[in-house]
């Protein structure tokens, strides 16, 4: 039996209702066709105004016209709108974790965490709109200088996901900010209010920067519509978050156009637990990992791999673990584990645990529907894990809620094969105290993840590094370290002061 919890709260609209409007967002001037729902309680909050395809257009228009100000803007003076965005994000930070809490289920720690990713995102954008480095290389030719010089790319398009509703695309946008580079911006239409309030929070330190105002756009749109941010040449970047479905259509459609992506795309993270494991951290990092979020991170642990000889004891203090966990309403302080976003999310985990229970799998714990009774059109969950015998066609494919699936290993090569014998490559880690089992883990034939961990679950990542994964994931890479590059574009120059005209390699014309 699991703990469960019901938020005795004032109304979720009247929260969400005040939280707009301390940030600046006026609900009263809001009405539309474009519902947002809690997946607290399933209930409607507040209907918005939806951009047409043609309003998408109009937003690239604005845009394009508003990067050919900004590009000259210098970099360090751009600075100071992501500076004052950081501010105005940490001045309302406890309001726009309410928003992201009502729309995305968080607890109040993950919604002010996600929040203080985005502040993070802005210090490190700052700093780094003073180091846009280009380097200079010995000409093989006298009186020749030869060197790089990055400039601003144009207007990128941010299409990002429920789950993370803002900090995902702020890292996006602080960099390409200070990149010289113009934003539109199209989230999940799940998390429309969160949007709402990051963007209004950026639309004012724009407006205090005097900064050119269309340099933002904030698009609140279907599928559909969002298409014309993939097919506009004025849109040289996209940068999307999602699933691997999504990333099929979005890579491609831009490809064909010669545009760029940055795809951050489905996770299968693992983490291999050996032997040599400290087994109460690794159970700590397991926990958070797996069940966190309510299992709706990209970056959320789906699959252990444990070394045969401590897998029965490590499953039952993980079993004795999870029947700690609050699950409810995350109103309530004492929720750890909140709702899945909605119904279809509580049935792909459904659907994916009768498949792991036909391909051999033993549900050990958890996996049922709670609170059914006291919010029948939301949809909290019990955190499962499932032993499985092999690593059959349900673990290789990612679903969105909080399953871990365990397997067994003898021999670690055999850990590092079933680690890496799957579609995804974002995260993963390594529980060890053996030095080499750890170097081995983080070599060329170790993980072969964009994120590799040692004594550290698979979710979690700092904004310092770099973020995003291989194969399937999608390749791209944002956030810190030099994914600023991604935002921009090189030229090569040579300049020749010689008086002369020597051709490279040696070349003899006239
Ligand atoms: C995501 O789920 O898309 O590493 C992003 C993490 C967070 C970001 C997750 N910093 O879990």
């Amino acid at each position: 039996m699991s703990n469960t919890a019901v938020a005795t709260k004032t109304s979720l609209s009247d929260n969400v209702y005040e939280a707009l409007q301390t940030i600046g967002a006026d609900p009263a001037q809001l009405a539309g066709e474009l519902s947002t729902r809690s997946p607290l309680t399933g209930e409607t909050l507040l209907n918005l105004p939806r951009a047409t395809a043609e309003d998408v257009t109009t937003a690239i228009d604005r845009a394009d016209a508003a990067f050919r100000t900004w590009r000259d803007t210098p970099a360090p003076v751009r600075g100071n709108v992501v500076k004052r965005w950081g501010e105005l994000l940490t001045e309302h930070k406890r309001d726009l974790a309410i928003l992201v809490q009502a729309e995305a289920g968080k607890s109040l720690s993950e919604a002010e965490g996600e929040v203080q990713e985005m502040i993070d995102i802005c210090d490190f954008a700052v700093g780094q709109s003073r180091m846009l480095y280009g380097r200079t290389m010995p000409s093989e030719r006298p009186g020749h200088r030869l060197m790089e010089t990055w400039h601003p790319l144009g207007v990128v398009g941010v299409i990002s996901a429920f789950n993370f509703p803002v900090a995902v695309y702020s890292w996006n946008t602080a960099i390409a900010l200070i990149c010289g580079d113009a934003v539109v911006w199209k989230p999940s239409d799940m998390v429309a209010l969160s949007a709402l309030g990051a963007h209004t929070l950026l639309a004012r330190a724009v407006a205090e920067c005097e900064a050119p105002a269309d340099v933002h756009q904030l698009v609140l749109t279907d599928r559909h519509a969002a298409q014309r941010l993939l097919d506009d040449p004025r849109v040289p970047l996209v940068s999307a978050t999602g699933s691997t479905r999504m990333g099929r259509e979005v890579g491609p459609r831009v490809a064909e156009r010669f545009g760029r992506t940055i795809l951050e795309l489905g996770g299968n993270n693992a983490a291999i637990v050996t032997p040599d494991a400290d087994l109460d951290l690794a159970l700590r990092g397991i926990v958070f990992a797996a069940a966190g979020t309510a299992g709706q991170r990209c970056t959320t642990m789906r699959r252990l791999i444990v070394h045969e000889s401590i897998a029965g004891d490590l499953v039952d203090k993980l079993v004795a673990a999870y029947r700690t966990l609050t699950i409810g309403d995350p109103r309530d302080e004492s929720v750890l584990v909140g709702p899945l976003i909605n119904r279809a999310g509580h049935d792909a985990m459904q659907d994916a645990l009768r498949d792991a229970e036909a391909q051999g799998g033993t549900v050990v714990t958890g996996g049922g529907r709670v609170l059914a009774d006291e919010y029948p059109d939301a949809y909290y969950v019990e955190p499962a894990i499932v032993t499985m015998p092999a690593q059959t066609e349900v673990v290789r494919s990612e679903t969105f809620a909080p399953i871990l699936y365990v397997m067994t290993y003898s021999d670690f090569s055999e850990a590092i094969d079933l680690h890496n014998e799957v579609p995804q490559g974002l995260s993963s880690a390594i529980f060890t105290e053996n030095q080499a089992e750890a170097e081995i883990f983080l070599s060329a034939a170790g993980s072969d993840c964009g994120i590799a961990n040692v004594n550290i679950g698979t979710s979690g990542a700092e904004i310092g590094g770099a973020f995003g994964g291989e194969k399937e994931t999608g390749g791209g890479r944002e956030s810190g370290s030099d994914a600023w590059q991604a935002y921009m574009r090189r030229a090569t120059n040579t300049v020749n002061y010689s008086g002369e005209l020597p051709l490279a390699q040696g070349v003899k014309f006239l």
